[in-house]
């Protein structure tokens, strides 16, 4: 019997569509791993949780979990980011899911338990809502040693679990997946990067010629910062650690601090991880420029002061689909994409297959590690395993058929030795 609690089965024709569409560009974990977890079926007898975006791409990792032979329960890690067909989809794969695009707050925190009433053995997180919860109000899961081990996909999830565990509050082994080469370098930098399509789609807006803040220069803004340029636009970058700001500035962009860079920002797009990016103060809305687009790619909705802004409204108006017309009481307006979420999920289906293939190689070969491992494994952050992150880039280098040399014996001995000099 499946569970599930989703907004419309009879999508489920055209979520498989998607499904498909998505397969075909996700050639490492929807059919290299596929295949031999099929026949291995290293996951037999598990059950994994995961709390993700709902997309047609995490449907292909649920589905090759479920080859592998898991019991495979999934709920939203955004109430805006499911995709209602990919669902309906789902549960006719039998896959437990518990999502619907635009759940309440309550809502979202009741599929996390649905899914944890289930029992999981492994939880894969998107920002750490659910393994949070396990450890509130699942204690029980933790101590009887019903979950073996969790794994974290994105950048804001893995900087809760190190302040969990830096107060040694953290109970499970803790894998953050996100900090694997195969994950940042690619989905972070690639897929956050293309998010600039996503403020594209929101306004249809030419960013040639337009001045484009982009708070942040980690993996995820680097990437949109200079995807942005490649578009014409006049690209300002603002930050607050000194050597990110050093790689901007020798970048080529503008570096200065927010309040400086508001007034003439046509276009302001935040992926910092951290909060009130725009102070909610009316000083600075009193510095945006009427007509702004402001668009968040981080994974809260409190980069922009969403709920601040909304209350600083005199009228709030739908435009497009996920884009709001804020009047300001002194006529000014300001374009909010997708109520202050993830507008790269929101507004344009997510990170692309081909990225997220690496993301979710690694996360269901993690899954497989942590079966493999379960007895060594200790409650505490552990590092993906080089190996499993290096077989992740071979496959996929496999996958678009190119090959790389190897190290000779003889260069092995020189790079890894000391004594060869001048
Ligand atoms: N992300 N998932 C998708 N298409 O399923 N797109 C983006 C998808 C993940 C990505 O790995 C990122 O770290 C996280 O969403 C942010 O919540």
């Amino acid at each position: 019997m499946v569970n599930y609690k989703i907004a419309d089965e009879s999508l489920a024709d055209k979520g498989k569509e998607s499904l498909y569409v998505a397969e075909n560009k996700m050639p490492v974990v929807a059919k290299m791993i596929r295949d031999r977890f099929t026949k291995e079926k290293p996951l037999k007898g598990i059950t994994i949780a995961g709390c993700l975006h709902v997309t047609k791409e995490t449907a292909n990792l649920a589905r090759t979990l479920k080859a592998g032979g898991a019991e495979v329960y999934l709920c939203g890690s955004n109430p805006l980011s499911t995709q209602d067909d990919v669902t309906a989809a789902l549960v006719q794969e039998g896959i437990h899911t518990f999502a619907w695009h635009g759940n309440t707050d309550d809502e979202f925190y009741w599929c996390i338990r649905e899914c944890l009433k289930a029992k999981p053995n492994i939880l894969i997180d998107d920002g750490a809502d659910m393994i949070v919860t396990a450890h509130k109000e699942f204690p029980e899961l933790i101590s009887s040693g019903t979950i073996l081990a969790c794994q974290e996909e994105t950048t804001t999830g893995v900087k809760r679990f190190k302040a969990m565990d830096k107060l040694g509050q953290l109970k499970v082994p803790l894998f953050p997946v996100n900090d694997a080469r195969c994950k940042n370098q690619f989905d972070n930098e690639l897929g956050t990067g293309q998010g600039i399509i996503s403020a594209i789609y929101g306004m249809h807006v030419l960013f040639a010629g337009k001045n484009c803040v982009i708070a942040g220069y980690g993996h995820c803004s680097s990437g949109m910062a200079l995807r942005a340029r490649g578009l014409g636009a006049n690209v300002i970058v603002t930050e607050i650690d000194p050597i990110k700001a050093l790689q901007a500035r020798f970048a080529g962009f503008q570096v200065m601090p927010i309040a400086k860079a508001l007034p003439d920002a046509d276009i302001i797009l935040t992926a910092t991880g951290c909060k009130h990016v725009i102070a909610p103060t009316k000083e600075m809305f009193a510095l945006l420029k009427d007509g702004v687009i402001l668009g968040n790619l981080g994974h809260f909705d409190i980069e922009i002061p969403t709920k601040e802004l909304y209350e600083h409204a005199k009228e709030i108006k739908p435009i497009r689909s996920d884009v709001e017309e804020l009047i300001f009481p002194d006529g000014r307006r300001i374009y909010l994409l997708a109520k202050g979420r993830l507008a790269n999920l929101v507004l344009s289906e997510g990170h692309p297959s081909e990225v997220m293939d690496m993301s979710f190689a690694l996360q269901a070969l993690m899954s497989e590690y942590i079966v493999k491992n379960k007895d060594s494994l200790k409650p505490g952050m552990i590092d993906v395993p080089v190996d499993i992150d290096d077989l992740v880039g071979i496959l996929k280098l496999q996958s678009m058929g190119i090959d790389i040399d190897e190290l000779t014996e003889e260069q092995y001995k020189y790079i890894h030795g000391y004594e060869e000099g001048t």
